[in-house]
């Protein structure tokens, strides 16, 4: 541990002791999760590195940015549009939300009846261990399901949180209530920084973070290869990073990944046998270091080559449309490209059913897991439609409902195991 990254953490009111407990656990678990896998490529060295320094390099990014006047803003949630806070001139950054580790000290104040997620990212902030929440100077929050939203209630008392209004349907006057919160979201972001935002500034932000979706896109087209190219693991691993590292730099690894892959697949080289069956997680969110569901599939030999999730698909999917560069027709893109993420918050939601049967079969899939967090009841419920859904298209599907503790792992291990038997090729 670098000297100068515990005063940074002093500085930023880290609970030293919890924190570095939290720091001795993660090397074994990435050691065993991801540095025994074979055959990776050399473009996950990045990751790993960044994974290795994970509270280090990047919150001195922050750190500095903030020195030199600059703002950082925290989400949780793909709704919250990336491109005004970098039109602003802040960083945005997606906050720790994956670990058992933090949920006792949030289980103190919420309900322990309370998805993972919440409770994990919440006991961040409780306890002083996550580094990023403490060098954001906002919090920036929705309203897309009752656990979070009454959350940023009790964490508004710790740290400034904004709430967007996220409508729950899809109908004209939904999308006009978005339209205004994107532009009310604007102009909280202008009073942050003190910045105008500018049609100009705008038009950069939003091509700087369609080149992302881009390099991601890209990756996720190379997983529809037989063999896949890379490990669900890893390339969950290189989607999760891009919620928080520099966003030039991570477009430009996540491409140079890329063209590695590309030339695997030319070669027809991969990371498991060809016929491994091909399987597709669908549903919650998995921050960093959730890899539970990943290991525990790709442990047993199947291959995991898509997410259709917010750690997945539905972060880069869709591009922001090219408009005039005028801030009136900007915006209405960004508000359009928004709401078009199909998160189960929404009804009806046939949008997000579509895409899993189509993605099942552009990726070539033997069957799709449902993933839920515990308690998190909008996932869960939607779920009896995908299940539908999915036995009139003939596709395969498991649903799993789990946390972020390794209490069920003997038991989801069984039944995984007995899934993949079944779709076998
Ligand atoms: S757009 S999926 S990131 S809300 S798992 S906290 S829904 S109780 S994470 Fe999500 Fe935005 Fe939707 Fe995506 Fe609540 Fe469910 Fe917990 Fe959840």
């Amino acid at each position: 541990m670098a000297n100068d990254n515990v005063q940074m953490w002093q500085e930023l009111g880290i609970d030293l002791k919890m924190h570095q407990a939290l720091m001795d656990a993660l090397p074994t678990m990435f050691q065993e999760i991801y540095l025994s896998q074979k055959d990776r490529p050399a473009g996950m060295g990045f990751y790993d590195f960044v994974v290795g320094d994970i509270h280090g390099i990047r919150v001195k990014e922050l750190v500095e940015h903030r020195k030199k006047g600059g703002k950082v803003v925290a989400t949780y949630c793909v709704f919250v549009p990336e491109e005004i806070v970098w039109a602003a001139g802040a960083i945005p950054v997606g906050l720790c939300a994956g670990t058992q580790f933090s949920i006792p000290a949030a289980e103190a104040v919420l309900p322990r009846n309370t998805c993972a997620l919440i409770k994990s990212s919440f006991g961040f902030k409780l306890a002083r261990i996550c580094p990023y929440v403490q060098a954001s100077d906002l919090i920036v929050g929705e309203t897309t399901c009752d656990g979070k939203k009454k959350m940023f209630e009790i964490l508004n008392e710790y740290q400034p949180v904004y709430v967007m209004e996220v409508p729950n349907k899809k109908t004209e006057k939904s999308r006009a209530l978005w339209l205004a919160e994107v532009k009310a979201f604007k102009d909280r972001m202008e009073k942050l920084t003190g910045n105008k935002i500018t049609a100009a500034k705008l038009e950069k932000a939003i091509e700087q973070v369609n080149a992302r979706r881009k390099a991601l896109q890209r990756l996720y087209n190379l997983r529809k290869a037989v063999p896949s190219p890379i490990s669900g693991k890893d390339a969950l691993l290189a989607t999760q990073v891009s919620f928080y590292d520099d966003i030039v730099r991570d477009t430009q690894m996540l491409n140079a990944l890329d063209d590695e892959l590309e030339k695997r697949v030319k070669a027809g080289e991969g990371v498991f046998p060809a016929d491994a069956p091909r399987i597709i997680i669908s549903g919650s969110p998995m921050a960093i270091p959730n890899w539970k569901l990943h290991h525990i599939i790709e442990s047993a030999g199947a291959v995991v080559v898509a997410e259709e999730s917010c750690t997945g698909t539905r972060l880069f999917s869709d591009l922001v449309e090219k408009t005039p560069v005028n801030l009136d027709a900007q915006i209405k893109a960004i508000a359009d490209r928004y709401m078009n993420i199909h998160c189960a918050c929404f009804t009806p939601n046939e949008e997000r059913l579509d895409d899993i049967a189509r993605m099942a079969k552009e990726y070539r899939a033997d069957g799709v897991i449902h993933y839920n967090l515990q308690f998190c009841h909008t996932y869960a419920t939607e779920a009896v439609q995908v299940e539908k859904r999915l036995e009139k298209e003939g596709i395969p599907l498991l649903r799993v409902e789990t946390d972020y503790s390794d209490e069920d792992a003997g038991q989801l291990k069984n039944r995984i195991e007995a899934f993949l038997e079944m779709v076998k090729r």
